[in-house]
């Protein structure tokens, strides 16, 4: 099922036309009503009527987390604040989060958008959707209600944590698409089998999943141990929220919902685009947000664009699953890592699971990596031998992905902190 299948499966060229046709609307709204965007324009010395083709977006300055902290809590507002129906903020740990101002016609978009993702995980007015993302400033909770709601499906608000709810809900209401964080889902799993529930008896039939980092090996983990399909959901408060591509069942990347959200992918260090199929950090414009117009953000996460057609039908560009960032992107020893790569590497051996932790720490003047991991409980039971050579094995396995030596520690199963919304896998002790 395709939610909108003109938008969805339009005519390439004729998409473009749509994308720069928008482009050039958003681009006059944006230099004419932000400040911060007329200054930066003028310092290039590029006007919104010297964009006349999409291969012009590159004369355009990029916008960052950095700069949207400058204008905290309402400078990059585009229209007057009592057209704004509704704000959130980003998740930021450090400093001021950024501010994100929607007018109505914004949270349509973003119903729409959402509804396309939802149907693209088999979502119909049929379905009873649990909803697991937090409600409240973050966007995941009420971005996943308000697609739910366009498509007619039952949404249960839920929102993060509550996991004895989650469990009752599920079997009493018979829940058939689950959304949440994958790590969260991961931890319902082990909270499901702890109070012995049967899976087969629940009704859940997919997952959408996003929101934080996770890994293919993770998506089958979910996937048997809850008997669902997973797919993948990505979004960022600065632009929407939930919504800005969605996987679909050919589950070989996400579909960028382009005819909203125009992505670049450029080299983090030059900043100079890259071609399709080439590894970098992804840039996106919003092309029909009224409220807030975001040009050219850098998303600091790294994927690839890719154009080749999809079995989906669709005709929408896609993007890899996001394997890092490139803000924190690991530096040890002077060499590049992305937290993910690690993930794998560690997945792959039998008996360890998805609960990982990487601490960095410089004890004399040198990085150390240590992975805890966790254990099954099959395998914390056994032979102290057995254990270490499970731990070498993880040592090598990680060392002959990343290249540098790591140490692993074996940790008791449950005992690393569950999240209910995004997990924390970094802790890095190094002040740098
Ligand atoms: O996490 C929006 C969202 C809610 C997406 C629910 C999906 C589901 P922020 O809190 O602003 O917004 O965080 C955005 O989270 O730049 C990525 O680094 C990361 N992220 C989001 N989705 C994925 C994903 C929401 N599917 C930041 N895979 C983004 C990897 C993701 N990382």
């Amino acid at each position: 099922m395709i939610w909108n299948k003109e938008a969805e499966s339009m005519r390439i060229g004729e998409r473009e036309t749509l994308q720069i046709e928008r482009l050039k609307a958003i681009l006059r709204r944006a230099y004419k009503n932000v400040p911060y965007y007329k200054n930066r324009f003028d310092e290039l010395k590029v006007k919104p009527a010297d964009i006349k083709s999409l291969k012009d977006i590159k004369k355009l300055p990029f916008t960052t987390k950095t700069d949207l902290r400058e204008g905290y809590p309402f400078g990059f507002f585009a229209v007057p604040r009592k057209e704004i129906v509704e704000v959130h903020t980003s998740s930021g740990t450090t400093g001021k989060p950024t501010v994100s101002g929607y007018t109505r016609k914004d949270i349509d978009i973003w119903g729409e958008v959402v509804a396309r993702a939802l149907t693209m995980c088999g979502a119909t007015k049929n379905d009873i959707i649990q909803n697991g993302y937090g409600y409240g400033l973050f966007t995941g909770g009420l971005g996943v209600h308000y697609g739910a709601q366009r498509i007619g499906a039952t949404i249960v608000p839920v929102s993060a944590g509550q996991t004895k709810r989650h469990l009752d809900i599920m079997q009493d209401f018979g829940s058939t698409i689950l959304t949440c964080t994958p790590s969260y889902a991961l931890y319902l799993t082990e909270a499901v089998a702890e109070a012995g529930i049967n899976i087969k008896k629940l009704k859940l039939k997919a997952g959408c999943f996003g929101a934080e980092m996770w890994t293919d090996r993770m998506r089958d983990e979910i996937e048997k141990r809850f008997h669902l399909l997973a797919l993948n959901i990505y979004g960022l408060t600065e632009i929407i929220g939930p919504g800005v591509a969605q996987e679909c069942d050919q589950k070989n990347g996400l579909h960028i919902f382009e005819d909203h959200f125009y992505p670049e992918v450029v080299s983090p260090e030059t900043l100079d685009p890259l071609p399709d199929g080439e590894k970098g950090e992804l840039v996106l414009t919003t092309l029909t947000r009224d409220g807030m117009p975001m040009i050219r953000f850098r998303t600091r996460d790294i994927t690839t664009l890719r154009r080749e057609p999809c079995k989906c039908g669709r005709t929408l560009v896609r993007m890899d699953r996001i394997t890092g960032r490139s803000d924190d992107m690991l530096k040890i020893r002077g060499v590049l890592i992305f937290p993910s790569q690690i993930e794998k590497a560690l997945l792959e051996v039998k008996g360890v699971e998805p609960h990982y932790q990487i601490i960095v720490t410089r004890p004399q003047h040198l990085d150390e990596i240590e992975v805890q991991v966790e254990t099954s409980k099959k395998l914390f039971s056994d032979e102290v031998k057995h254990l270490e050579e499970v731990k070498k094995k993880i040592e090598k396995h990680i060392e002959n992905s990343i290249g540098l030596r790591v140490k692993v520690t074996l940790v008791e199963p449950k005992t690393l902190p569950r999240s209910e919304g995004k997990a924390k896998r970094v802790i890095d002790k190094r002040q740098l």
